[in-house]
């Protein structure tokens, strides 16, 4: 994900970082980005002190994963150099915790639409999101927010958790930067009706937005990806689509796809992976199960199994689905509209109409959608992140074998990848 562009009003100009540019191979660059922590955090009791060594939240926790230090034990933004050092407008160094309710519904002309309030600081409309306080419950941040910026009074005890990671905030800075909790709740047409919104708070407007994919992308930082996330999940769960136009329809009756095509990395392959497995073949019915597997370039804390070690933690469990299968490797790209074609020439049978997608990961889904293409795309559930949090437990002798099938525990043990993990992890 390259960094937001937006320059926040009031910090000084970043300078720019080569793309491709991570902490690893910074020290080729001549980075000295200027420094810049804002006056408003003076004296202000939900802020860190500026002196880090008076911080007592080390180790940075980050549901990115492990988080790097620099030498002066700074925490290290996970998406890699910012082009500004210090922590900006944000009040904690590394992740601020943020959680960003996704409220919808459909409108008399069948088009999804969703609460959104215009911000204060830049004018851009985004979600009614807020910063999480110290020992709050995420679902009750989001009642919070909600009602504080747009005087909308609900629960979210019962809404879908859609997204959890980074966000890319204009506000965020090589040692501090936005993470947040996403959780969707459509509501019907009485539960809507009762709602006035009104602006307040942060924000100087709050409206009803029609979902359309101009609206969405408009929207602050990467909060269009939250939301057609959310979007994602919803129409597998009633059964419909969310057309480009924001036109809910519902889905084509009786279209089956007898291949099923799922891409993912399995770094390494975790129990959640195999029940999105099982799942996608029970809800599929597809008859050939295809596995694209992400292959990165470079062998990283991230990609830290090569395609072979990964196939033969795969093939036990495919084995046991009764399916036909085939796995090939997918190397990165880097290229979008390129992705697709690429996909495509590794399985040559594959096509718009006789193959579904199956992935978590926004960026793939985006590549099968935009660009021409209209595959059908599935996310086949909110829990991605999990085997980043099996590395990270890898890597603090934490207890990651509950975490993994049998045999893939066996492998790690007998194969020692686990210090090839804490290896690549201690270079990063
Ligand atoms: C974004 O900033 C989050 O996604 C959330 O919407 C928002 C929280 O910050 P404030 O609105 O409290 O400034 O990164």
């Amino acid at each position: 994900m390259a960094h937001n562009k937006e320059k926040h009003s009031s910090y000084p100009d970043r300078i720019s970082v080569p793309a491709g540019t991570t902490w690893a191979n910074i020290y080729k660059t001549n980075y000295h980005p200027p420094y810049f922590v804002s006056p408003d955090l003076t004296g202000k009791d939900w802020a860190d002190p500026e002196d880090i060594s008076q911080v007592n939240n080390s180790p940075f926790f980050s549901c990115e994963g492990r988080i790097s230090l620099d030498f002066q034990d700074r925490p290290l933004n996970p998406r890699g150099p910012t082009g500004l050092a210090g922590r900006g407008l944000l009040g904690h160094w590394g992740a601020n915790f943020a959680a960003d309710p996704i409220v919808t519904r459909l409108n008399p002309d069948g088009l999804l639409e969703l609460i959104t309030i215009k911000r204060k600081d830049c004018g851009l409309w985004a979600l009614p999101g807020g910063m999480v306080d110290k020992g709050e419950r995420v679902t009750a941040t989001l009642s919070r927010e909600l009602g504080e910026e747009s005087s909308a009074n609900l629960s979210f005890d019962s809404a879908t958790p859609v997204y959890q990671g980074y966000v890319n905030d204009p506000r965020n800075t090589d040692h501090a930067w936005m993470e947040t909790d996403a959780y969707h709740l459509h509501l019907d047409i009485n539960q809507a009706n009762q709602i006035t919104l009104q602006a307040q708070d942060d924000a100087v407007d709050a409206q009803w937005l029609v979902c359309n994919q101009d609206n969405l992308q408009s929207l602050y930082a990467n909060h269009s990806d939250l939301v057609n996330r959310a979007i994602s999940i919803f129409e597998q769960q009633s059964n419909c689509t969310v057309l480009e136009t924001g036109q809910v329809v519902a889905k084509e009756k009786d279209k089956y796809f007898p291949q099923a095509l799922v891409i993912g990395r399995f770094q390494p392959l975790c129990n959640h992976h195999v029940g999105m497995l099982h799942q996608v073949v029970r809800d599929s019915g597809a008859r050939k199960l295809l596995i694209g597997l992400g292959v990165s370039s470079e062998i990283n804390d991230k990609n830290f199994l090569d395609f072979n070690e990964r196939k033969d933690m795969l093939v036990p469990v495919l084995d046991q689905l009764g399916i036909d299968y085939e796995i090939k490797a997918i190397v990165d790209i880097n290229n979008p509209p390129e992705y697709c074609a690429h996909v495509e020439s590794f399985f040559p049978d594959m096509n718009e109409s006789n193959t579904q997608i199956f992935t978590e990961n926004d960026y793939t889904r985006d590549c099968f959608i935009q660009h021409g293409h209209n595959y059908r795309v599935v996310t086949p559930g909110p829990q991605s992140g999990k085997a980043t949090q099996v590395r990270q437990f890898m890597c603090q002798s934490k207890n990651w074998q509950d975490c993994v099938p049998q045999h893939v525990a066996d492998l790690i043990k007998q194969n020692n990848y686990i210090d090839r993990l804490k290896k690549l992890t201690q270079h990063q």
